[in-house]
């Protein structure tokens, strides 16, 4: 409606005779008048639709972005005290002390996380060893059977007993992120959670 009345008052300003616009141009001169009569007035219009439509579809993009996607962030400690391991084979730690869990992607029953989500991740994790004797520290963080980083620590009665280490990296649905405890290594907590994983969603994709 709006269109056709801006073109109703656009012609009835600039109805141009055949072959001679100088002479009923309202604006005193051929190319200004042209700028504005109905056909140039109507694609300026169309392009400027186009751009708003443009507009309020990276609007609703940005708002399902921020506002309308999955939120997903964890982090979680190894419970209790005591030594964990060793075992014969490579194992995933179990962090069962959790501390957030939004978007339950993070099972504290397997050690596993499990993106619901594409997107970018930053995962960190620490690990600690005060043993003496006991095999030394060895953990890695996996994505599904991919060892990403690692961290050791050496049993001894030496002052180095903790490193963590972290990763930002991109997951698909489905892909799987835990700490493993290698074959044959340990790590030792006495309830204050030195050992820890954590992680979040940085932006889908
Ligand atoms: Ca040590």
């Amino acid at each position: 409606m709006k269109k056709v009345i801006v073109l109703m008052l656009t012609f009835s300003l600039c109805h141009s005779g055949p072959g001679n616009d100088d002479d009923i141009c309202p604006f005193g001169g051929s190319a200004s008048c042209c700028n504005i009569c109905p056909t140039n007035m109507e694609q300026r219009i169309t392009s400027l639709e186009t751009r708003l439509e443009n507009a309020e579809k990276e609007v609703q993009e940005l708002r399902r972005l921020t506002q309308g996607t999955p939120r997903v962030a964890f982090s979680a400690a190894l419970p209790g005290s005591g030594n964990t391991g060793p075992f014969t084979t490579a194992t995933p730690l179990t962090y069962k002390k959790v501390f957030s869990n939004t978007g339950n992607c993070y099972n504290p029953s397997t050690g596993i996380f499990t993106a619901t989500v594409s997107g970018m991740y930053f995962f960190r994790f620490s690990m600690f060893n005060n043993m003496t004797p006991a095999p030394n520290s060895v953990v890695s963080l996996m994505k599904n059977s991919e060892r990403l980083t690692s961290v050791w620590d050496t049993a001894a009665t030496d002052i180095h007993d903790s490193g963590s280490n972290a990763v930002v990296i991109s997951l698909k649905v489905g892909d799987n992120v835990y700490v493993q405890l290698e074959p044959n290594r340990a790590v030792y907590d006495d309830g204050m959670h030195y050992n820890t994983f954590s992680g979040f969603l940085l932006f889908p994709m």
